[in-house]
């Protein structure tokens, strides 16, 4: 099966907000929408591990499904299930998920790096996830786009070094200040690796890709412009490049560069992204303000909203459209981070139906 013959598409709303086009509502997806709080994810996960799931295409296929089945109509993507720690292992590094990452031998000092692979075989290490793809592609049959994803290179520098998460990112930030040069060294080397991995998931099928920066709010931003940024330019460009030189689709890019609300100027200007997702901690419209109508944007309610209540939720939804609405520009609504355990899959539910009731206008023309 190669890209022209999956099945077309049918629902092309994502795509089309992603580029900034006008759509009838405002597609809607949430991230980790494949997770703990749906009872049919744990489930599969009560006889499986968390990297057994990932490697496995048939539950990887099974779970990246789940929500699309559960909320049907109502979801506008799917995200292929697998974790940003499948970089490091493809890196040579052993990562745990017990129940969150663990890494019994992270990065200590720069000595420590010798001890990745020196090169690494993306299209052999991290098959398995492209394989996934290609069959949930198939087995979506066309209903909604597929979403690949990978962490950023800060992001995934943090969890090697600190070992797993951490509050403070102590050890991270000391290699950042004490050890600079061989710092932005590492940072280069796993967005090779990222862009080899971005490059493997559109040819195996993916239809937008996200870039996680989970903790890019962690810094100054002198320090994102000097340490991650550079990274996320050389993801963007790179990809891009290399879809057009080996004639793939050039699908559109998603950075959501978490709590680097600071940064959004600068993005939207240079980092080469047609969608920047925003977590709860900015306005959409001083967001919008901040974007212009460069790029799309994606967000951004807070989660913990969901524990609300239905008033709750239509009352955040409401405002959320009403912000988003009051700019031009592509707009998916989404969460501003992942889901959490816990919440009651029916309130989800109804956050999207609130979409649907509030951004049914979401024309920009
Ligand atoms: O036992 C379990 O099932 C653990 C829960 C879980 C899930 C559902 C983990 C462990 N990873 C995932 C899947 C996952 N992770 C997806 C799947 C697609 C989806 O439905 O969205 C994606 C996109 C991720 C990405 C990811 N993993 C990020 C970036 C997004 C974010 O939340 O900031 C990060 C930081 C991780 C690391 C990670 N993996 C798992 C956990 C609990 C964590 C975070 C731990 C920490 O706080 O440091």
């Amino acid at each position: 099966m190669t890209t022209a013959n999956f099945p077309p598409l049918q629902n092309d709303l994502l795509l089309r907000a992603a580029r900034g086009e006008a759509t009838e509502r405002a597609p809607v997806w949430v991230m980790r929408q494949a997770g703990r709080y749906l009872p049919e994810f744990r489930k599969v996960r009560e006889s499986h591990e968390f990297f057994e799931v990932c490697r496995t295409p048939d539950l990887a296929t099974k779970i990246t499904l789940q929500p699309v089945q559960r909320y049907p109509r109502l979801l506008d993507a799917a995200i292929i299930f697998s974790d940003i720690l499948v970089i490091p292992q493809a890196m040579g590094m052993e990562v745990q998920m017990n129940p969150g990452p663990y890494f019994p031998d992270p990065l200590v000092t720069p000595e420590d790096v010798k001890k990745l692979s020196p090169v690494v075989d993306v299209q052999k290490e991290l098959k398995y996830v492209f394989n996934a793809i290609t069959q949930t592609r198939i087995e979506l049959n066309g209903e909604v786009p597929l979403i690949g994803f990978c962490g950023a290179p800060w992001t995934l520098f943090a969890y090697m070094i600190e070992g797993g998460g951490s509050k403070t990112l102590q050890k991270a930030k000391t290699w950042l200040f004490k050890y600079p040069e061989e710092s932005k060294a590492l940072l280069l080397r796993i967005a090779d690796v990222c862009v080899d991995f971005l490059v493997g998931q559109v040819r195996a099928g993916a239809q937008l890709l996200q870039v996680f920066d989970s903790w890019a709010g962690e810094l100054s931003p002198y320090d994102f412009s000097t340490f991650s940024f550079p990274t996320l330019v050389h993801i963007s460009t790179n990809v891009r490049s290399r879809l057009a030189a080996e004639n793939l689709p050039s699908v559109p890019m998603t950075l959501f560069a978490k709590g680097a609300n600071y940064a959004l100027g600068l993005l939207a200007e240079k980092a080469g992204y047609d969608v920047l997702g925003i977590d709860w901690c900015i306005d959409p419209v001083e967001a919008r303000r901040l974007v212009g109508d460069k790029v799309a944007l994606q967000g951004n309610m807070d989660p913990s909203v969901l524990y609300g209540g239905r008033d709750a939720i239509e009352a955040a939804v409401k405002r959320m459209c009403e912000g988003f609405h009051a700019g031009k520009g592509g707009w998916i609504a989404n969460l501003g981070h992942g889901i959490t355990p816990g919440v009651d899959p029916e309130d989800l539910r109804w956050f999207f139906e609130c979409v649907h009731k509030y951004s049914f206008h979401c024309v920009h023309v």
